[in-house]
């Protein structure tokens, strides 16, 4: 952002001992990329303009729409904009009222010119067209400076004199009539492929206030010979409208002809480019400050490294976690289940046929040596997905949504779902069981409950366990170095590459730091042989929402 203000900027631009170029725009996108290109002004063009909008330069663009295309450009660059107004779209009154909404959107000046509104492109029959009165003209001139509130908005007046076929002399009587009006600029305009006529209008001249051409039609004139010649601003009036009639017209030639991206990839933008020019990147930054409830700081973890057994044929080339469950895998299930939470850092740690995962919406790491390691070694893979916030859970789980839901409610540092519903403690059933400080009391809101141990012994310390663990657990806050710290102690340890997730809750525990309980009974259920995978199928049905 420049500390010197827009209208301040075009006037030193028009004022500068060295000739200057600004470049025509015609929308945001177009103007940042002249600013970007390093340009110190933008030329608001009439044609570009009404071009973008597929409409005739013939004020067929109303000046509120112009004036509505000007706010975007004016919000994405910091350079100045000169509008191009025509003729000012209406008399003294209309001039006044453009200038102020002019300014209210930071434009830093207008160009208008001598001709009758509605105006024709000077390039489309200019010598049948008909040249406003002198007077009549000066008392816009006039009416725009008294308007502007800032001293250094600045009014070029343009002279259609050479175009509309008058000779050098009304040009320059003009052009003097315009600046004793007050214009800070002349722009002499001419249709000829020789630059002959501007050169004379310019050396008659002399040095009374800053001249502006526009070399559309005689652009082979070497630019020294304008330096030579003082010209004080050279607009290059067209020429982005027409870069971009050209690559778009090549783009949907080949692309209907062959029916196919392949040829045109590489030669246009990239998307990441289009999120560039946006400032993609702000937003990304402002919604860590600002939209917090976004879960911005959550993650969530899925185990799936390991085969799983009895389900030979099923997970012959694919992991578990990538078994279609009614039409759907149980990994993409998962994943569904975050996203629906605003949860969307999600990392897989794969192992076994990895290169089977295939999950939009998620990372994926890999557990290399997952045939001789388990959880914790799978956990370590995936570290630097450990957020504030972390969700950890076992890939092969089918569950109720009400359940994330409600793990995503509490507020304790290290949570832990345990089912205590008497079906999931049954025969076959004896790991990850729960023993917790107190039972499941249903009759009991959000009861505090901690854990004490997760065993796969049916007596541990001989209790009743009060429930099983479901393979869920959330670490937010203090909770989350505690984890790291556990995880930490055991990988110091012996056995770690045979360690899972209960034996990093019981460390948890151990060091004073136990979760608390969320029960729940029933409504989930984890898929360990075909028999379960058939209950899935019907359990997705049931409660797939
Ligand atoms: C424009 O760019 O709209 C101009 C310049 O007014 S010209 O098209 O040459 O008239
Ligand atoms: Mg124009």
């Amino acid at each position: 952002m420049s500390a010197v203000n827009k209208p301040t900027q075009l006037k030193n631009l028009l004022l500068s001992d060295r000739t200057e170029f600004i470049l025509e725009a015609h929308n945001g996108l177009s103007a940042k990329i002249v600013e970007e290109a390093g340009f110190s002004g933008i030329w608001a063009s009439g044609l570009a303009l009404s071009a973008q909008h597929a409409v005739r330069d013939n004020n067929e663009l109303s000046w509120t729409q112009v004036v509505n295309v000007l706010e975007f450009m004016s919000d994405a660059t910091a350079i100045p904009i000169l509008l191009d107004g025509d003729t000012g779209y209406g008399d003294f009154n209309n001039m006044r009222r453009l200038v102020r909404k002019l300014e209210q959107r930071d434009v830093a000046g207008v160009c208008i010119e001598d001709k009758l509104f509605p105006k024709t492109n000077s390039f489309i029959q200019g010598e049948k067209q008909e040249l406003e009165d002198i007077d009549t003209f000066c008392g816009k001139i006039k009416a725009g400076k008294d308007a502007q509130v800032d001293d250094d908005f600045c009014i070029v007046a343009r002279v259609e004199a050479l175009i509309a076929g008058w000779g050098l002399e009304e040009a320059v009587k003009r052009g003097e009539a315009y600046r004793q009006a007050g214009a800070d600029a002349i722009l002499i305009h001419s249709k000829l492929s020789q630059p002959d006529e501007i050169l004379a209008f310019a050396d008659e001249w002399g040095n009374r206030c800053p001249l502006v051409i526009v070399p559309t039609k005689y652009y082979s004139t070497p630019t020294e010979v304008f330096r030579q010649h003082k010209i004080s601003l050279v607009i290059w009036a067209n020429h982005l409208v027409r870069t971009n009639i050209a690559a778009m017209q090549a783009t949907a030639r080949t692309l209907f002809e062959s029916e196919s991206l392949v040829d045109v990839e590489g030669r246009v933008a990239t998307v990441s480019e289009i999120f560039r020019l946006q400032g993609a990147d702000e937003l990304l930054e402002a919604e860590k400050i600002y939209a917090k409830s976004a879960r911005q700081d959550t993650s969530a973890i899925i185990l799936a490294a390991s085969r799983g057994q009895g389900m030979d044929e099923l997970t012959r080339t694919r992991p578990k976690v990538m078994i279609p469950v009614a039409g759907k895998t149980v990994l993409r299930r998962h994943v569904d289940r975050f996203k629906a939470q605003g949860i969307n850092d999600i990392t897989v740690v794969g192992g076994y046929q990895s290169e089977a995962i295939d999950v939009q919406g998620s990372a994926l790491v890999v557990n290399e040596d997952w045939e001789n390691s388990d959880e914790l070694v799978s956990l370590t893979c995936a570290l630097d997905s450990v957020a504030t916030d972390t969700v950890l859970i076992y890939g092969d789980l089918l569950f109720r949504s009400y359940i994330l839901n409600n793990l995503m409610d509490w507020d304790g540092e290290l949570l832990v779902v345990v089912d205590s519903s008497p079906i999931h403690q049954a025969q076959g059933n004896k790991h990850d069981l729960a023993y917790c400080s107190a039972p499941d009391d249903r009759a009991m809101y959000q009861q505090k409950v901690t854990l004490e141990q997760i065993s796969s012994a049916g007596d541990w310390n001989g209790r009743n366990p009060d429930g099983r663990w479901i393979g869920m657990m959330r670490a937010r806050g203090g909770g989350r170095a505690h984890l790291l710290e556990a995880l930490k102690q055991l990988q110091a340890g012996a056995g770690f590459d045979s360690l899972g997730l209960p034996d990093l809750i019981n460390r948890l525990v151990l060091n004073g730091h136990a979760p608390q309980v969320q029960y729940i009974s029933g409504h989930w259920m984890d898929i360990n042989n075909l028999e379960d995978l058939q209950r899935a199928g019907d359990f997705a049905h049931r409660h797939d929402s």
